[in-house]
């Protein structure tokens, strides 16, 4: 199926630039991909060149001004312009596109994510928060439209890659690596006062900010055990979390048999996201690749989860399940912001979240209400502490 029409939530973010250089090089080989409507949150200019390359039908800007703005331009030929969450909801009803790629940043993914499910369309997901507060949810959505969900986490795709072919053999675990972020050699102690410069300088992954401070208390990786026990229906237990420096082996997985297969690459989205286009099959590109001549080592250690207790906090909501993981990604999501704002110590992203989880009564059999609810109440509860 070369002939597919796609639509991107957060085109202007990493993910969502990164997909359209894949779509580019897929039509470069024979494949006809029309892209038919992107959403935005506000970067007119980058929107406008993308609207000049790739002709969307329509285009949706979330911010009121920035959409006020680009109205004004008179671009030739003008895509239609949305505004407002009832018309982003109703593009992605339409059946003018096949898959969806959701790449905005955090819980609003879950919400156009569900609608696009409910229109049986094919989601390439990068936002993890969506199977974080409803994998359930999600997972029974896509079993009962009859339709499917491929990840672009490089992790989650590396593990995918892993199991394509295996027919369902058994697996007895699953490693997700991860880089360790840029204070991985830094103590506890040191960790109180790092700045937010240094929390947003990643080693080798160049993302979003609130990925890229997700990976500097290592709740990036928390997050994804929770993804990944979703996507591959595998209990926690089994779901290993390993610091591989390089970002060389995306993950690992052991057969039961004990063989392991890995998946490696440079550390570029772009592979993953062609990938979870294309899948099973895979199309040639001019991505950079891994030249083994100059690695000196592929080096492994196990996380320290006192020092990075954003992770043993995940683990945690992941075992207990019920609405510990919504309220785990809504304190996060608050406490992230409250740190890039700088309001508060690198080293409250945790305390915040632990104190939030402690004062939760989790509900067991929670419909997609209640995640809005909780969410919302959760953030409602963190702020008032720092109204004053
Ligand atoms: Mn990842």
């Amino acid at each position: 199926m070369r002939n597919i029409n796609i639509g991107i939530l957060g085109s202007t973010g990493s993910i969502g630039r990164n997909a359209l250089e894949v779509i580019e090089n897929l039509n470069k080989n024979d494949f006809k991909i029309k892209v038919t409507f992107l959403s935005v949150d506000k970067n007119i200019d980058i929107l406008s060149s993308q609207v000049k390359s790739f002709n969307p039908v329509s285009v949706f800007i979330k911010d009121e001004e920035s959409y006020n703005n680009f109205r004004k331009r008179n671009l030739h030929p003008e895509p239609e312009i949305f505004n407002g969450e009832e018309n982003l909801l109703n593009l992605i009803k339409r059946d003018n596109y096949d898959l969806l790629i959701v790449s905005v940043v955090g819980f609003s993914g879950l919400k156009p994510t569900i609608e696009a499910i409910k229109s049986k369309k094919r989601i390439a997901l990068a936002n993890k928060e969506t199977l974080v507060v409803a994998g359930r949810i999600i997972n029974e959505l896509l079993d009962e439209y009859n339709t499917e969900l491929l990840p672009i986490d490089s992790e989650h795709s590396a593990i995918l890659q892993c199991l394509t072919g295996e027919n369902g053999n058994d697996i007895s675990k699953i490693i997700l690596t991860a880089s360790g972020g840029p204070f991985r050699n830094k103590s506890l102690k040191e960790l109180e006062n790092v700045t937010i410069q240094q929390a947003l300088n990643h080693p080798n992954w160049s993302m979003g900010n609130k990925i890229t401070i997700d990976s500097a208390t290592m709740m990036n990786k928390g997050l994804e055990i929770i993804e990944a026990k979703w996507i591959f229906k595998q209990d926690i237990s089994k779901i290993q979390v390993l610091i591989h420096p390089q970002s060389i082996i995306h993950s690992l997985v052991e057969f039961t048999d004990g063989s392991i297969k890995a998946q490696l690459g440079i550390p570029d989205m772009k592979i993953p996201i062609q990938y979870a286009i294309t899948h099973p099959a895979r199309i040639h590109s001019d991505f950079p690749k891994v030249n083994f001549s100059i690695i000196n080592s592929l080096t492994f250690e196990e996380p320290d989860t006192e020092k990075f207790e954003c992770l043993r906090l995940a683990y945690f909501a992941a075992k207990e399940e019920g609405t510990y993981p919504i309220v785990l990604n809504a304190s996060n999501e608050i406490a992230v912001n409250l740190f890039l704002n700088g309001k508060i110590k690198f080293t409250q992203i945790p305390e915040i979240v632990k104190k939030t989880l402690n004062n939760h009564k989790s509900i067991d059999n929670f419909e997609t209400e209640h995640i809005y609810e909780i969410d919302r109440t959760t953030r409602e509860d963190i702020l008032k502490d720092f109204m004053n």
